[in-house]
């Protein structure tokens, strides 16, 4: 199995040939000195995701069409084992899929459980620019991307089933109890995307497949406006990565740009609702989640549980990936 210990070493193989090794930072303020664009997303896959985005920011283009351009890199990568095309399957060996997209206007579209496309982040803009609802799931999402002309695919690569076949004998064999806390950063990474573009408007994008092996018809944080994903035009936008459970339970990505309102950097209001999830939910420490957040000044930052989350962040002036500071290496 693609392990992410593997994923990563690979991606860390190209990324070290451009000449990016991945920086370390403290949680202090990364300001843009309102020198924009500017492009932030989750992971490794981060990086290619953000150069697609910057076409379109580059040339003055709206922040809506670049996280979209952007995530869908990643959805149409089948080395991403965690994101469209080629994501680890639930544990019947189904690819479903999980988007969602939000506006600087409040605008936003969501597709839940959707199999057989590629590129669920553009059903979910379509959602939000052709439907009088917020969120489209299962069967009335895929009928929906149909007649819209999405092309039905086969989601589920040789590699990925073989994987799952061997993971099921396993789990039939010892009678495995699906487990979230077993959902480790090996099978799930979420890419989450964050951009301002030239003239201040934010927007952001979310799209996964999910926890690899989770139960059929289980859905997580990446497609829940407010979860996996929040934007206010006012303010600035945040997204999430990790176990979906956690931030679903504290509201995540609302809490972070919340935070912001009130006053917080993007670093600190990321940390502080790692610390919320910290505080109410038991057994945090066997999880990771990771947030990204950016204001409209152009100031961002990120915190995470464990160590080992890193992001991608693209401006004018930078092109770099960040470890991002942890709250249990803070302890
Ligand atoms: C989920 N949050 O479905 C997603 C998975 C993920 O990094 O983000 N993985 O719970």
């Amino acid at each position: 199995m693609i392990t992410r210990r593997s994923f990563i070493a690979k991606s860390s193989l190209a990324i070290a040939g451009a000449g990016l090794a991945p920086k370390v930072f403290s949680n202090s303020v990364f300001q843009n000195n309102n020198n924009l664009p500017l492009v932030i997303s989750t992971w490794n896959h981060g990086m290619p995701a953000n150069e697609a985005a910057w076409e379109i920011l580059a040339k003055g283009g709206h922040s809506l069409d670049a996280v979209e351009a952007g995530v869908r890199v990643p959805e149409a990568d089948e080395n991403v084992i965690t994101v469209g095309k080629g994501g680890i399957p639930d544990a019947s060996g189904k690819v479903t899929l999980d988007a969602c997209i939000m506006d600087e206007k409040g605008r936003a579209g969501s597709v839940t459980y959707l199999q057989h496309i590629v590129h669920p982040i553009s059903v979910a803009r379509l959602v939000m620019e052709k439907t009088p609802h917020v969120m489209l799931s299962g069967k009335g999402a895929l009928e929906f991307a149909l007649d819209n002309g999405f092309k039905k695919e086969k989601l589920l690569t040789k590699k990925r089933k073989e994987e799952w076949k061997k993971w099921k004998k396993e789990y039939e064999e010892f009678s495995v109890k699906i487990n979230i806390e077993n959902v480790t950063e090996d099978n799930h990474d979420t890419i989450g995307m964050l951009a301002i573009d030239k003239d201040g408007r934010v927007s952001g994008a979310c799209t996964t497949s999910g926890m690899g092996y989770k139960m059929p018809g289980r859905v997580g944080d990446s497609p829940i406006i407010g979860a996996g994903l929040f934007v206010d035009g006012e303010v600035g936008g945040a997204t999430a990565t990790g176990s979906g459970e956690l931030v679903m339970k504290t509201v995540g990505s609302f809490l972070v740009v919340e935070l912001m309102c009130q006053g917080m950097t993007p670093g600190k209001a990321c940390e502080e609702a790692v610390k919320r999830i910290a505080k109410k939910i038991p057994n945090y420490q066997n999880h990771q989640i990771g947030y990204i957040a950016l204001n409209t000044k152009g100031e961002y930052g990120s915190f995470c549980i464990q160590p080992g989350f890193n992001y991608a962040i693209k401006t004018p002036e930078i092109t770099e990936l960040v470890d991002a500071e942890a709250w249990l290496k803070k302890l």
